[in-house]
């Protein structure tokens, strides 16, 4: 039989990556995201390539009803189990100082990083429980680690993901399942264009001048800790390109 990955913001960058590599490793796929004609899109390219089977749900992890009445329809005959977790959604929105940021800003911040991560989690764990196993995988950050000037409450959000992996660990550990944090540093998707509102210009220069991580390399990242053998679980793995040390200490060198 084949496994199950749910992943959570499929329709870009990491989650989209995330598709990809599972379907081509035949998993079967539960793709969700806001967007209804990127899912859509997305299902179709992966099915014609790798004939897996796919549901798609559109929804706002934000918004528990529409989470609780996307999840609650999986039908269990065609998805019997529900292997992996992947909590990718989420987002930086803004970069200013305390002082200056903005009250929408930091609610659609922590609704999103951290509630809505709770939502999707809260809703498969009775599915996780009755199976007797399941792996959440929390993608997290380096901004999880350690704080950067003017990162403020996207750091506090992923700061408050690495508490929920580990917490998460600790009462999950009598059910079998496993909770890992990955934890990327820069890495080039729509991340930084939804950061900066839709201005293009102002995120591309964010990758100016270094060889920023592909939303690939962290998609690797993910299946290897999803593929380990069942009584291993990587707890935390942080990942950054070459020139990246930490959340805030970078040198700019292109990498051929
Ligand atoms: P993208 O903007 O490319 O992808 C974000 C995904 O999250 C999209 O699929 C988006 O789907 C989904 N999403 C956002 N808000 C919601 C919501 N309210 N409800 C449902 N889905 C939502 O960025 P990344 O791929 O870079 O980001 C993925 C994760 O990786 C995020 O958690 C981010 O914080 C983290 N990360 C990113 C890094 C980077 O440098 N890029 C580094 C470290 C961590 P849609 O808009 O269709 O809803
Ligand atoms: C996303 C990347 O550099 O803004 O977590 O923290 S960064």
């Amino acid at each position: 039989m084949n496994k199950t990955v749910f992943i959570s913001g499929a329709t870009s960058g990491i989650g989209k990556s995330c598709a990809f590599i599972f379907a081509k490793n035949n998993y079967q796929l539960i793709l969700t995201g806001r967007r209804k004609d990127r899912l859509e899109q997305i299902k179709n390219d992966l099915q014609n390539e790798f004939h897996v089977k796919i549901l798609t749900l559109c929804f706002d992890v934000t918004d528990l009803k529409q989470t609780q009445n996307a999840i609650r329809q999986i039908d269990k005959t065609i998805f019997p189990t529900i292997d992996i977790l992947i909590n990718n959604a989420g987002l930086a929105s803004g970069l200013s100082s305390i002082d200056e940021g903005l009250y929408e800003d930091w609610n659609v911040m922590i609704d999103t990083n951290v509630k809505g991560l709770l939502h999707v989690t809260r809703e498969l764990l009775p599915t996780f429980k009755e199976q007797g196993f399941g792996h959440i995988v929390n993608i997290s950050s380096t901004a999880g680690k350690d704080a950067y000037p003017n990162g403020n409450v996207y750091c506090a959000t992923k700061h408050a993901v690495d508490a929920l992996s580990k917490s998460m660990r600790i009462d999950l550990l009598n059910y079998g399942i496993k909770v890992t944090s990955i934890n990327p540093g820069a890495c080039e998707t729509e991340f930084s264009i939804v950061r900066f509102k839709g201005d293009e210009q102002r995120a591309k220069k964010v990758y100016e001048g270094f060889t920023p991580l592909k939303p690939e390399d962290v998609a690797d990242a993910v299946f290897y800790t999803a593929t380990l053998p069942k009584h291993v679980c990587i707890n935390d793995l942080t990942i950054t390109c070459l020139t990246q040390a930490n959340a805030h200490y970078h040198i700019k060198k292109v990498i051929e």
